[in-house]
């Protein structure tokens, strides 16, 4: 097995200019003929080196002469003695319908499909499949036009012609040069819902979506959501489209989200489909932010594409900054950083703290797929946040211009990104660019003296970060620190940004009033782990009065992340203090406008997150300590929680944030009531009227809502208590809507988020069901993805039968779809923060996975280091 390095990577001996494509589909015997014009590049007589894997190779010619004397291994075509300039033409065939990695060519429910990135291209042709040979693209495509009327490739339409025996020939052409990871082929009989846009500068551009039959109409906040991210673009950044035409077509069988093909994105069908009957108010929100994602990436990632797949931050941390900053202008900035900040504390702190800990520009891989990761995505842009929080937006702009100008049409480096922002700000990042070669969560420490006499305040930062698994270095990183200082009666207030360079500084503020309270990290301006020691009622206090909405929802998460703490330590849950459930009271009573937000202050922060903040996860504890949380919370303001619920008004839907907000309150409300009447909580008294109005209201929310999100709701505050009325609520949904694949998905999801045991007999009956398939992405992680991450209770079970379920099944996998069975493998890499019992369980079932004969290099990178 072979491992790329970073510092390995050597500029191409020869370039492909261009390539021409022919495609002659055929479920089981494809015929692909690429023709490209070759160059070496400077003096030298190294053989050219083309990659490719799991096709049969038909012919080779030179320069139109067949060629014989080439040497062929697993994985590559060396052809040596070749001219300085050539044409080689190569035939290779095909299996699509046999391809169950969901990489290269195959067809997914009848249609086909091409996924190229990373190194899928090498499963079509031999090719240099790398990305900084960027070549113009001609396709054309042969199939039989009734079976498949829409034939598609990159770029514009250039002819479409019958041919004598019935077939189709369609031909397009891309006039940008692009690396080949940027291909795509789609063939299918679809629906189709089409646009158009008028760029800034006056040219109308098509847009077209293509969908399963019958699913027109749920493609259309799609294409509104395509229409907006379009203008955006142009408003934050000046970036037009640059193609006569845009596309996106919606699959099912898909192995991620979604893929950036120049001018023909590929979806999975989750991220596109949408009514309200089928999707909840977070599907609509992701959608908008996924479509806006694959858009943003037509500059940042196509125009300007990545030098080697070591800079994937380049491009992906690039893009989800943009992503959310497109999604924080379409609704709520605070809410849409939280959801940001909750995927660095759960998913991203787990990554640095366990097996495949690595930096956002990573520097050794074994399989690429492995590194399409929450650390180079997300903390990925957190890294580009932090550079657009020190220039000011109009800095960053700036910057992103001077990129722009520098390397349009150039595949580059991570470094050539923050020099372009240093030269166009004349800043010295020097020390900045640490953030692409360490890995880790910095941990924060902060304290604070106030000297009344002087009327000064000083703020002394502290910054470290633990070894991790990758044994990069670990020097102190620039952290731009947003701070708040607010006097207790309100009368002064002042914001700062502090920026961190050594590993301790004190900073000291002159003229401060007496009693004043420091609120740190606001906006969490940098991706790290606070260590603050702070009363609860200063951070109620902060929860109550910080500036920044977000400051104040984190103040409520360290409320409970410590009251956890507590219960930890004291080994049996603490009860929770009056005054919290006084401002619960408040809260409920007279929920803030922005009653998404209010159902963000009210909500207790996950398993995952708080598992992160204990080098030894205390997974029983946590896990009592929250169920005793929601119980109290739930028994102790039942009365609150009821009229909170019924003074919210429901009107028909529509995915519109006043309305998101009703719902969002209502399901917390729910969520606490369901638990209410879960186990003997309430007063005896009481017990049986409340028990009663609680089924009620949860019947009538499911019967009575037009849409999946209450529905959701109802079902999940049902499954998560345990209640009776779940089953038969889920058994509704799955005779009326359950032959709809994304709506069997989320019946499947919500039935494995049982708490009990009984979910293991539930599981085999899912996989049972006629919809589901083991070959499709979206159906097995619906199972068990949503088991090990949304069901810790029996992920975790003492008896490992958990643990034991998720291997089996990733084993199976490795044999159909390595990338998807090395995702789903992630919960068990970490087996070293768990007890000792745990670590044994886990421990024996990755050590089986590994001896499974004929593991796929993405499984065996991740339990190899696992267990290293
Ligand atoms: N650039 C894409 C990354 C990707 C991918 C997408 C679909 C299937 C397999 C894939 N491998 C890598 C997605 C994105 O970040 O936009
Ligand atoms: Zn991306």
């Amino acid at each position: 097995r072979q491992i790329k390095r970073l510092a390995d990577y050597q500029a191409p001996a020869f370039l492909t200019h261009s390539i021409e494509l022919e495609f002659v589909l055929d479920p089981a015997a494809t015929q692909v003929t690429a023709i490209s014009k070759i160059s070496r590049q400077g003096a030298h007589q190294l053989p050219l080196m083309l990659d490719g894997h799991g096709f049969e190779l038909l012919g080779i010619w030179l320069n139109n002469v067949p060629l014989t004397d080439y040497q062929q291994t697993d994985e590559q075509l060396v052809l040596s003695q070749l001219p300085d300039e050539f044409e080689l033409k190569i035939v290779t065939q095909l299996n699509p319908a046999e391809n169950t990695a969901l990489e290269g060519l195959y067809l997914s429910g009848g249609a086909y499909c091409t996924q190229c990135e990373a190194e899928g291209f090498r499963r079509i042709t031999y090719y240099q499949d790398r990305p900084d040979v960027l070549a113009v693209f001609t396709t054309h495509i042969i199939a039989d036009g009734k079976s498949y009327p829409h034939l598609l490739s990159n770029g514009n339409l250039i002819a479409d012609t019958l041919l004598a025996n019935g077939q189709r020939r369609v031909s397009w052409f891309d006039p940008f040069p692009k690396p080949c990871y940027l291909f795509a082929l789609v063939a299918g009989d679809f629906d189709e819902l089409t646009d158009s846009y008028t760029t800034g500068s006056g040219r109308e551009v098509a847009l077209k979506f293509y969908v399963d039959k019958g699913n027109q109409q749920r493609a259309v906040f799609a294409l509104e959501s395509l229409k907006r991210a379009m203008l955006w673009d142009e408003q934050e950044f000046g970036l037009e489209y640059d193609l006569d035409i845009y596309m996106v077509v919606a699959v099912d069988f898909f192995n991620m989200g979604a893929m950036e093909n120049k001018g023909l994105n590929v979806f999975n069908s989750k991220y596109v489909l949408a009514n309200p009957q089928t999707a909840t108010d977070v599907d609509y929100f992701n959608i908008e932010s996924i479509i806006g994602h694959e858009y943003f990436h037509n500059w940042t990632g196509n125009r300007v594409t990545c030098r080697d797949w070591f800079q994937l931050s380049l491009k992906e941390g690039l893009t989800v900054f943009r992503d959310q900053q497109f999604s924080a202008a379409m609704g709520s900035p605070t809410l849409c950083r939280i959801d940001a900040i909750k995927t660095i504390r759960t998913a991203q702190f787990a990554e640095d703290a366990g097996p495949m800990a690595h930096p956002i520009r990573p520097e050794q891989v074994l399989e690429m797929n492995n590194f399409y990761t929450v650390t180079v995505y997300d903390k990925g842009a957190e890294v580009i946040r932090m550079q657009h929080t020190l220039l000011g937006q109009a800095g960053f702009r700036r910057g992103m211009d001077l990129y722009f100008q520098r390397f349009d049409g150039k595949a580059v480096t991570c470094d050539d990104f923050v020099q372009a922002m240093q030269d166009a700000n004349e800043r010295d990042f020097s020390q900045f660019r640490r953030w692409y070669q360490q890995a880790g969560t910095p941990q924060l420490r902060v304290t604070s003296a106030q000297d009344d006499a002087l009327a000064s305040f000083t703020l002394t930062l502290q910054q470290h970060t633990d070894a991790t698994a990758d044994g990069s270095p670990k020097l102190p990183l620039v952290l731009p620190v947003r701070l708040e200082l607010i006097s207790l009666d309100l009368s002064y207030r002042q914001q700062h940004l502090l920026v961190l360079t050594e590993e301790r500084q004190s900073f000291v503020f002159e003229q401060v009033p007496a009693n004043v309270r420091a609120v740190v990290l606001a906006d969490f301006s940098a991706p790290v782990k606070l260590l603050q020691q702070i009363s609860l009622d200063d951070l109620l206090f902060i929860a109550a009065n910080a500036s920044d909405g977000v400051a104040r929802w984190d103040a409520m998460q360290q409320i409970w992340s410590d009251l956890v703490r507590q219960s930890v330590v004291a080994a049996h849950p603490v009860l929770i203090p009056a005054s919290l459930l006084a401002m619960f009271r408040q809260l409920l009573d007279q929920p803030l406008d922005d009653l998404e937000f209010t159902a963000e202050l009210l909500a207790l922060p996950g398993f995952d997150t708080l598992a992160e903040q204990y080098p030894q996860i205390p997974v029983d504890s946590i896990l009592d300590t929250l169920q005793s949380f929601r119980q109290q919370i739930a028994s102790q303001l039942t009365a609150e929680l009821t009229r909170c619920y019924q003074r919210l008004p429901r009107q028909p839907y529509q995915y519109q944030s006043m309305q998101v907000g009703i719902r969002k309150l209502q399901s917390l409300c729910l969520g606490y009531l369901a638990q209410a009447i879960s186990a003997t909580v309430i007063s005896q008294k009481n017990a049986a009227a409340d028990s009663d109005v609680i089924t009620q209201l949860l019947q009538q929310h499911y019967l009575q809502a037009d849409n999946m999100t209450d529905r959701q709701a109802t079902l999940t505050a049902a499954v998560q208590a345990g209640l009776d009325l779940a089953q038969p609520l889920l058994l509704d949904l799955l005779e009326k809507d359950g032959h709809d694949p994304l709506i069997f998905d989320k019946w499947a999801s919500l039935q494995v988020s049982l708490p009990t045991e009984k979910v293991f007999e539930l599981i085999e009956n899912i996989v049972n069901y006629p919809q589901f398939s083991w070959n499709n992405p979206n159906r097995v992680r619906a199972v068990f993805s949503a088991f090990s991450h949304y069901n810790p209770q029996q992920f975790h079970r003492a008896d490992g039968r958990g643990y034991q379920l998720l291997a089996s099944i990733v084993g199976k996998i490795d044999h159909s779809n390595p990338q998807l069975a090395a995702r789903l493998v992630t919960p068990l890499l970490s087996w070293k923060r768990y007890d000792e019992a745990r670590q044994l369980l886990i421990q024996q079932q990755l050590g089986q996975l590994r001896d499974q004969p004929g593991l796929s290099n993405d499984l065996f990178e991740k339990v190899a280091r696992s267990l290293s």
